[in-house]
């Protein structure tokens, strides 16, 4: 990996107001912190050559100190996170609905910064974990600072913020033995589930194969709550946010997941790494689903409730912008790790309602950056900085930069002229929508967000068998890991409120009868006085009988493209070079990123003697780090057949049904199954072959079969 470096976009605003604080020591002498040059930086001041270390030394004391003090605490929650730097551009103005500057102006690329996170896992942990993905991106607009904190998936767990300190003690490593990392297969989060009905529609989100995606560049992402947009005349939309991935929605298998974990960690952190380096910048549109004020009550299921989807098919999306990531951070610790985001930061012409989930985490966000940033300033941590002036009365604490001259610190001042002054609202000063509230002061929750089961069904049965399979594996595995019996069987009394088949299949590979009764009191919702019956868990009828746009395989975006998908070409010496050379063209020419893999490093010698040079051995190499294989031709790849390794391969990439092709010898490479005692090469329309060297048929086909992701349908056979 190299350095990141400049292109043609930059600097924007963000980009040089950032420029401030960046230095570069080339050239430069070695200095301590008060710019005193180090003469001898690796050896302590001592009294003799053998002797005890002086406490004089200030520069040993200086360096040891700052390293001392280099963490800071983790996030609690999406503690491992990726990030990079672009803008956002609006295809049309939106002045009907909000009167957001950067909502309005198509001329604006206003900057973005954007992190990507797993929810469960500390900030060292996998990138493939089974988990939510946090999608949180910073706009700097010219108005200030809106967060749109969002995830992968459009729902939540939860309905409430007083239970989220209790979910996420539940899906973290349990307390006694810090067991087990980044995973949600262990007894006390599905204890916590179980006991949970509305989370039954996040589940299975979770357990479907959103939680493992390809890359972070190929999933989409949801502002989950009901936003509000309030235009000029102060009307007020609701709003739903939504993130649409132009390279389409991509997952992997589990089987795939658990594997890319101990192969490379660091998969997704690379991916998005290096396709930002290589100019293949990941672009998402900004969609809304946008639902008049007056039409708040006329879904069966309540807007207010984060468990609950709004169906593409009942409100369709309106894209209204497109989001580039060009730039990947200079600095992780100052940018990624200190990036500081909250829900709370909107603009005016954006707006909360208000969804209990939401209000709490109005709080959550700022309270939390005071512990892990250390001080009320982490507004001025260049990362967090407003593009907009920023000017006000709050002084002092911690680590205060801004040198705020004068002798005014308070409102309203007469010697200070009055200033900083406050805006009308016509001048740009935000005034909360007037929403009318007429209200008794209660701890309960409305009866409306009693229904937690049609979501869920109707998420279940708008996937298609192989998601649906992916889904009972998922569950199967997971309650698999649960030792505690009378959890699964609580578990499986919920999944049968969602779907007959989907539980009885569960319950055979469990092992276990499905429990006629929901177990009673389902202790849900309700304080200690509350009527329960009040909290029923309710069905309602499903908004759609099935959702599209719920499914990834049913999608088509992203399947007319194999742009950074990346290719192995498993080589030895003696392959035949017009093989391999014609193949790649192809695929380079399509946008793919082809990886020659061998038994040794350095190059390979050919069947014409030309030289290959070698990306990867087939020690580092491994198929759940590609998305297809080709098999070139060539005598030498005949001394492949019994190499451990590229079986191991090529069985890999057929069990996850990823596609594969061959060319002369290559074919030969192929695994084989056993059939009726006989071995018979393996063959299905996945796996591509032809007996002529550099076939472009064979190319064509590939590139074409390439677009689809996967040969699901294999799945069925394995
Ligand atoms: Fe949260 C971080 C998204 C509910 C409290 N949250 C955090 C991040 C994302 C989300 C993407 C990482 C931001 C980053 O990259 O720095 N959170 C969500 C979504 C939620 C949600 C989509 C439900 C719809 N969160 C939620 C609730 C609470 C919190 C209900 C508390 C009441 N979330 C936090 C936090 C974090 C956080 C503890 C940890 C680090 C941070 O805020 O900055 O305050």
């Amino acid at each position: 990996m190299k350095n990141s470096t400049p292109n043609q976009d930059h600097p924007n605003d963000k980009e040089r107001d950032l420029d401030i604080n960046k230095s570069n020591a080339e050239n430069q002498f070695l200095t301590t912190n008060q710019g005193v040059k180090i003469n001898d930086n690796n050896n302590s001041a001592k009294a003799g050559e053998r002797g005890p270390s002086l406490l004089e030394d200030f520069i040993l004391r200086e360096k040891i100190t700052n390293f001392d003090h280099e963490r800071i605490p983790e996030r609690i929650v999406h503690a491992r996170g990726s990030a990079a730097h672009g803008y956002f551009e609006l295809y049309k103005p939106l002045d009907k609905y909000t009167k957001a500057g950067f909502l309005n102006d198509t001329s604006i690329k206003t900057p973005v910064f954007v992190r990507f996170s797993t929810v469960a896992g500390s900030r060292g942990s996998t990138d493939l974990a089974r988990d939510v993905r946090g999608f949180a991106v910073k706009f700097y607009t010219q108005e200030g600072i809106f967060d749109l904190v969002g995830n992968n998936m459009p729902v939540f767990f939860i309905q409430d913020a007083m239970k989220f300190p209790d979910l996420i003690h539940a899906v973290k490593p349990e307390p006694h033995n810090e067991i087990p990392q980044a995973a949600s297969a262990h007894d006390t989060f599905w204890d916590f589930i179980s006991l949970m009905p509305e989370s039954m529609h996040m589940i299975m989100w979770v357990m479907s194969d959103r939680a493992i995606p390809r890359s972070l560049r190929m999933m989409e992402g949801f502002g989950v709550h009901t936003f509000r947009f309030v235009n000029d005349k102060n009307e007020s939309h609701f709003i739903k946010f939504h993130w649409k991935p132009k390279l389409g929605t991509h997952s992997v298998l589990w089987d795939e997941a658990q594997k890319i974990s101990g192969k490379n960690s660091d998969f997704h952190k690379q991916d998005l790494w290096e396709a930002i380096e290589s100019g293949n910048f990941p672009e998402w549109e900004l969609g809304v689903q946008i639902i008049p004020e007056k039409d708040e009550h006329i879904f069966d299921f309540d807007l207010l409730d984060p468990t609950k989807l709004v169906p593409e098919e009942i409100v369709p999306l309106t894209i209204i912008g497109k989001m580039t990531l060009n730039k990947n951070p200079d600095n992780f610790f100052a940018e990624t790790e200190q990036v500081a985001f909250h829900p709370g930061h909107v603009v005016p012409g954006i707006d909360f309602t208000n969804d209990p989930l939401l209000q709490g985490r109005l709080f959550s966000y700022t309270d939390t950056q005071l512990s892990r940033l250390g001080s009320p300033n982490f507004h001025e941590i260049p990362i967090n900085r407003t593009i907009a002036p920023m000017h006000n009365n709050q002084r002092d604490g911690h680590m205060r930069q801004e040198i705020a001259t004068g002798r005014v610190s308070y409102h309203p001042n007469s010697l200070g002229g009055g200033c900083p002054f406050q805006a009308k609202i016509d001048e740009g000063g935000f005034a909360s929508f007037n929403e009318r509230i007429d209200a008794h002061k209660v701890r309960d929750r409305s009866a409306s967000f009693s229904d937690h089961f049609s979501q869920a069904t109707l998420f279940y049965q708008s996937q298609t068998d192989t998601e649906q399979e992916h889904i009972i594996k998922a569950l199967t595995f997971e309650l698999g890991k649960v030792e505690t019996v009378a959890i699964r069987e609580r578990m499986l009394g919920l999944l049968s409120r969602v779907d007959p088949i989907l539980v009885s299949k569960v319950s055979k590979c469990l092992g276990l009868k499905v429990p006629k009764e929901l177990e009673k009191p389902i202790n849900h919702g309700v304080g200690a006085d509350a009527d329960p019956n009040k909290h029923e868990p309710t069905f309602v009828k499903r908004p759609t009988e099935t959702s599209d746009s719920l499914s990834i395989l049913k999608s088509e975006t992203g399947k007319d493209s194999i742009v950074t998908r990346q290719i192995a070409f498993l080589c030895a010496d003696g392959v035949n070079a017009a093989s391999v050379n014609n193949m790649k063209a192809a695929l380079k020419k399509a946008g793919a990123v082809v990886k020659i893999i061998a038994p040794h490093l350095g190059s390979i010698v050919s069947e014409d003697d030309s030289e290959i040079p070698v990306d990867q051995s087939y020690l580092t190499a491994a198929s759940v780090l590609f998305d297809a294989v080709f098999v070139p031709a060539g005598k030498g790849i005949l001394d492949l057949k019994n190499n451990g390794d590229v079986k191991e391969f090529l069985t890999d990439a057929y069990k996850h049904c990823k596609f594969i092709a061959a060319e002369g010898q290559g074919i030969e490479i192929l695994p084989f199954v056993n059939n009726n005692d006989s071995e018979k090469p393996i063959r299905d329309v996945g796996i591509l072959v032809s007996d002529q060297i550099g076939d472009e048929y064979l190319s064509a086909s590939f590139i074409n079969a390439l677009a689809n992701h996967r040969f699901w349908e294999r799945e069925a056979n394995l």
